[in-house]
């Protein structure tokens, strides 16, 4: 019980946070790698927690002071009031008011989202039953990432979150994810940069995010999408450029989309022969 109350408090404390996976016993955010889900964090701890605090307590002392002073040995003949023309204008503009003051950073926050700068990296995903495929489109490069059983996990290895073959991006730069799905609706969510968008068939989605630091970080699945739905993690290592231009070396002939020598070796035996 202690060790609960203990998690609970915990998890108030933002200094727990470097962590880019979901933890035990966690409330609130994972923590922030991008701008995106910086602003996203501020409008919850900021914005929504105080309103929704402030209502709730409002609403308990309404009905505390109401259960006491109105109680029937005190109040031994009731009031037929039934209209009070100043509350109900009260209780219908402060409301709206309320709603006004969420709204404007609340859309401030979903067009930054919503609009892409240049990009450095596109990584073009696509949601399968049931694991992801990712494709570099500029790098030729393509490959499927399957989630690691348990049995197979190394050390250090977050199980259902591990992945073979993970994305890797360089960090502080740009990187529009195209997300789309070849059977049914998946959705590519990382919590840390505070992406989520569904992947449709026959369509496709675009986001992006900036990783502001290096580390791996992990999101899943999120649109229910058959029986194994929770078995198709996301991972994403964010490395520094060198880092990043060494794996794009490596992934360029491990996972090559077309064997660009073969084909041009066929190609001029198919000219001598002619
Ligand atoms: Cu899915």
């Amino acid at each position: 019980m202690f060790k609960k109350f203990t998690y609970i408090i915990l998890s108030f404390i933002p200094v727990n946070a470097l962590a880019n996976e979901p933890k035990d016993w966690q409330l609130g955010f994972q923590s922030s790698a991008s701008k995106s889900m910086s602003d996203i964090v501020w409008f919850h701890d900021y914005m929504l927690l105080p309103i929704i605090t402030g209502i709730t307590a409002f609403v308990l002392f309404l009905l505390l002071y109401t259960c006491i002073r109105y109680r029937a040995s005190r109040n031994k003949v009731a009031s037929t009031t039934s209209h009070n023309t100043i509350i109900e204008v009260l209780w219908t503009l402060i409301p709206c008011l309320i709603l006004i003051v969420m709204a404007v950073p609340s859309f401030k926050v979903l067009y930054s989202q919503d609009t892409i700068p240049k990009a450095d990296v596109t990584i073009k995903a696509t949601g399968y039953q049931w694991y992801w495929g990712y494709e570099y489109p500029d790098e030729n490069i393509i490959f499927d990432s399957y989630m690691v059983e348990d049995k197979d996990l190394k050390d250090n290895q977050p199980r259902l979150l591990t992945v073979d073959n993970e994305v890797f991006v360089p960090v502080n730069k740009v990187v529009k994810v195209m997300i789309t799905a070849n059977d049914v609706l998946h959705a590519w969510a990382l919590p840390s940069f505070g992406v989520k968008r569904d992947a449709v068939p026959g369509r496709i989605n675009e986001t992006w995010f900036k990783a502001e630091r290096t580390g791996t970080f992990y999101g899943q699945c999120s649109e229910l999408c058959g029986i194994k739905h929770a078995f198709m993690p996301i991972t994403v290592n964010v490395v520094t450029g060198e880092e990043y231009e060494e794996w794009l070396k490596k992934a360029k002939i491990e996972f090559a989309k077309e064997d660009f020598e073969n084909n041009i070796k066929i190609a001029k035996t198919m000219k001598e022969i002619n």
